[in-house]
C-alpha cells in the first residue's frame, strides 16, 4: 500500500523566498533519510534541504529558479517500504528480505525503443539476491546504446532467465522474483524507464544510419559532453559523478569489451589516494588540469587521545557563512593592501559633534559612518570597486550600497546601508547602529543583507593593526579597519603625535590590479585625513 507523505522546506531561519539553485532527486528515486533534495542559495547562504524520511520520490513540485520558504511543498515521497527517521533503512532491508512472502513477478524486458535482438553484456543480479524498486538487473547493448533495465518491484530473486551475450527484445522474459512485503501486492510500480547513455559508435557507421532510439531518460549525462564517449553503464557513471570521477581517464574497463565497472572506478580512486595517480588529467603541455584542487584528505585526528575534548556543533550562521567564505578564499585572488589614514582631525570633529549631540540628545556618530561615507566618494571616483563580474563583462553598477559586518553571538553577518550615497553621515550611524542591533538581536531579514556593492569590515572597537578580509562575493573587495593609535608620524620638520586608522583593501586582482587598489587606498586616506575633500 502506498504511503504517500508530503516533505516541505523546514525552519530555515530568516530566509524567505529563497532561489531553488538544484533539484538534486528525481522521480523514481529511491531516498534515504538526510539524502539532500534540494539546494538553496540565497545572497548570503547555500542550504542543502535533506529529507526527513526515506522512501520513494512520486512527485516533485519545485523546480530550479522557484522560490521558496519556510513550510512550502517539496515533493510528495511514497514511504509505504519506509521507516521515519531516525530508523536506518539497513532495517527496511532485512525486513524486506527476509519475509519473501510476496507475489511471484516476472519482469520482462520494456520498451527499448526501436532496438531488437539487443546483446545482454552484463547480468547484474543472481538467485536469492535482494532488490529494490530500480535496481539495475541487466545491461544490453547495441552498438549505439547501453541500457540499464532497472527492476519495477522490490523481492528476491527467486530465477534468472537469461545470460550474457542472449539476444533480447521487448517482452522477453529476464527473472522471477517474489515481491517482499505484505503489501507488496498493491505497491505503485514505477514507469519502466530506462537509464540510457548513447555511445559513440565503435564501428563507424555511414551519415544515413538511423537514428538512436528515443531516449526516456538520460539522467545528467547531457551535463558531462566528455562522458559521452566512455564506455560505461548509467549507473557506473552516476557513481563517478558522485565521486568526482573523471571516466574519461579510465580509458579501458575490466568489464566485457572494456567496459567501465563500478570496480574501476573504486580502484582508480584507491589508486589517486593513495598518491600513485594524479587526482587530475594533465592538460596539454603537462600542465596540470585546472577546475579540480589537488588536496590531501582532510587529516582525520582522534583528538581525546592527546586530552579531553568536549564536541559542540558549530551555530546555524557559522554553518552557512563558512560555505561561502571557502568558497570566496579559494575562488576570488584576492590581493590585501595596506594604508595607513591619519584621522586626526576627523576624530576631533566626530567627538567635538557628539559632544553637542549628548546636548541635544542626538545620534552618536561613529568612526563607521564617516568611513562608508568616505567610501562611497571612493568608490564613485573608482568605479571598477562597485562593481561584479559576469563571465567577461564587468557590470558596474550605479547604486551604492555598503555592507559592514557585524559581530553577533552567533556569528559573522553582514547588513547592508542601502543608498549610502543619498544619505548623511548622522543617518548613516543611526541605521548602522540599528542593523546592528538587529544583527545581534538575530532579527536580520533577507532584504537587511542583499545587494551590497562594497562592505566594510571594521574590528577597530576591538583592537587589531592590520589583516586580511576574505572579498564577499560577487563583490570586488572589502574594506578591513583595525584599531586607530596616536603613532609619531614626521611632519617634515619633527615627529608629530598623530591619530592613525589603519587599512587593509582586499581586492580581486581579476577586476583590480595592484596600482588601482593602492590609487583606491590613497584617496580614501586622504579624504579620512581632510574630511572637506568629500564634497568636492
Ligand atoms: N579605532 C579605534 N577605536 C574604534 C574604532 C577604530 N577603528 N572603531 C570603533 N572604535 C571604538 C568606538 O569609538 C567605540 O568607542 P566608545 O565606546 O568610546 O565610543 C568602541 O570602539 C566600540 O565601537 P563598536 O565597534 O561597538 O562600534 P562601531 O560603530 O565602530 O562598529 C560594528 C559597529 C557593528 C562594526 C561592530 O560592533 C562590530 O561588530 N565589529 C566587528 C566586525 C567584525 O567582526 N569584523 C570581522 C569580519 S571578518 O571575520
Amino acid at each position: 500500500m502506498s504511503i504517500i507523505k508530503e516533505i516541505h522546506v523546514p525552519d530555515i531561519g530568516d530566509f524567505k523566498n529563497v532561489d531553488v539553485i538544484e533539484v538534486t532527486v528525481a522521480v523514481g528515486d529511491i531516498i534515504d533519510v538526510d539524502t539532500p533534495l534540494i539546494m538553496l542559495e540565497s545572497d548570503k547562504a547555500t542550504m542543502e534541504v535533506p529529507s526527513s524520511l526515506l522512501g520513494v520520490v512520486r512527485e516533485i513540485k519545485v523546480k530550479a529558479g522557484d522560490k521558496v520558504s519556510q513550510g512550502d511543498l517539496i515533493l510528495y515521497l511514497d514511504v509505504a517500504e519506509s521507516v521515519s527517521a531516525p530508523e536506518r533503512p539497513s532495517v527496511v532491508t532485512e525486513t524486506a528480505a527476509a519475509s519473501g512472502t510476496g507475489e511471484a513477478r516476472e519482469v520482462r524486458v520494456p520498451d527499448i525503443g526501436d532496438f531488437k535482438n539487443v546483446p545482454i553484456i552484463e547480468v547484474l543480479v543472481a538467485p536469492g539476491d535482494h532488490v529494490e524498486i530500480d535496481t539495475s538487473l541487466i545491461v544490453l547493448e547495441s552498438d549505439k546504446a547501453s541500457m540499464e533495465v532497472p527492476s519495477p518491484f522490490a523481492g528476491t530473486i527467486q530465477s534468472v532467465e537469461v545470460k550474457v551475450g542472449d539476444p533480447v527484445s521487448q517482452g522477453d522474459l529476464i527473472l522471477v522474483l517474489r515481491e517482499s512485503g505484505a503489501d507488496a501486492a498493491a505497491k505503485p510500480q514505477l514507469p519502466d524507464t530506462l537509464s540510457v547513455v548513447t555511445l559513440a559508435p565503435r564501428t563507424p557507421k555511414p551519415a544515413s544510419a538511423p537514428p538512436p532510439p528515443p531516449v526516456k531518460s538520460m539522467p545528467m549525462e547531457t551535463a558531462a559532453p566528455s562522458f559521452a564517449k566512455v564506455h560505461a553503464s548509467p549507473s557506473v557513471r552516476r557513481f563517478a559523478r558522485e565521486l568526482g570521477v573523471d571516466l574519461t581517464r579510465l580509458a579501458k574497463g575490466s568489464g566485457p569489451k572494456g567496459r567501465i565497472l563500478k570496480e574501476d572506478v573504486q580502484g582508480f580512486v584507491k589508486q589517486v589516494m593513495s598518491g600513485a595517480l594524479a587526482p587530475t588529467a594533465p592538460a596539454t603541455g603537462g600542465v596540470a588540469g585546472g577546475g579540480v584542487l589537488n588536496l590531501l584528505p582532510w587529516p582525520e585526528v582522534d583528538f581525546a587521545k592527546f586530552g579531553p575534548v568536549e564536541a559542540k556543533p558549530l551555530s546555524r550562521i557559522k554553518k552557512l557563512s563558512g560555505a561561502n567564505l571557502a568558497r570566496n578564499w579559494v575562488m576570488i585572488p584576492a590581493v590585501t593592501y595596506h594604508e595607513d589614514a591619519d584621522i586626526t582631525d576627523l576624530e576631533a570633529f566626530r567627538l567635538q559633534i557628539n559632544k553637542e549631540g549628548e546636548k541635544s540628545g542626538g545620534v552618536k556618530l561613529t568612526m563607521l559612518a564617516f568611513m562608508i561615507k568616505a567610501c562611497v566618494r571612493t568608490l564613485q571616483r573608482f568605479p571598477e570597486f562597485n562593481a561584479s563580474l559576469d563571465g567577461e563583462n564587468l557590470i558596474y553598477k550605479q547604486y551604492y550600497h555598503i555592507a559592514f559586518a557585524a559581530d553577533t553571538p552567533n556569528g559573522l553577518v553582514v547588513p547592508v546601508v542601502k543608498d549610502a550615497d543619498k544619505k548623511g553621515v548622522f543617518d548613516i550611524a543611526k541605521e548602522t547602529g540599528e542593523l546592528a542591533k538587529k544583527a545581534r538581536d538575530g532579527k536580520l531579514g533577507p532584504a537587511d543583507m542583499q545587494g551590497a556593492c562594497f562592505t566594510i569590515s571594521s574590528v577597530g572597537g576591538i583592537g587589531g593593526t592590520y589583516f586580511s578580509p576574505i572579498v564577499n562575493a560577487p563583490e570586488v573587495a572589502i574594506l578591513g579597519a583595525s584599531k586607530s593609535v596616536m603613532k609619531p608620524v614626521w611632519d617634515g620638520k619633527q615627529f608629530a603625535p598623530r591619530l592613525i586608522l589603519p587599512l587593509s583593501l582586499s581586492a580581486d586582482h581579476r577586476v583590480i590590479d595592484g596600482a588601482l587598489a593602492t590609487r583606491f587606498n590613497v584617496y580614501l586616506a586622504q579624504l579620512l585625513a581632510d574630511f572637506r575633500r568629500v564634497l568636492l
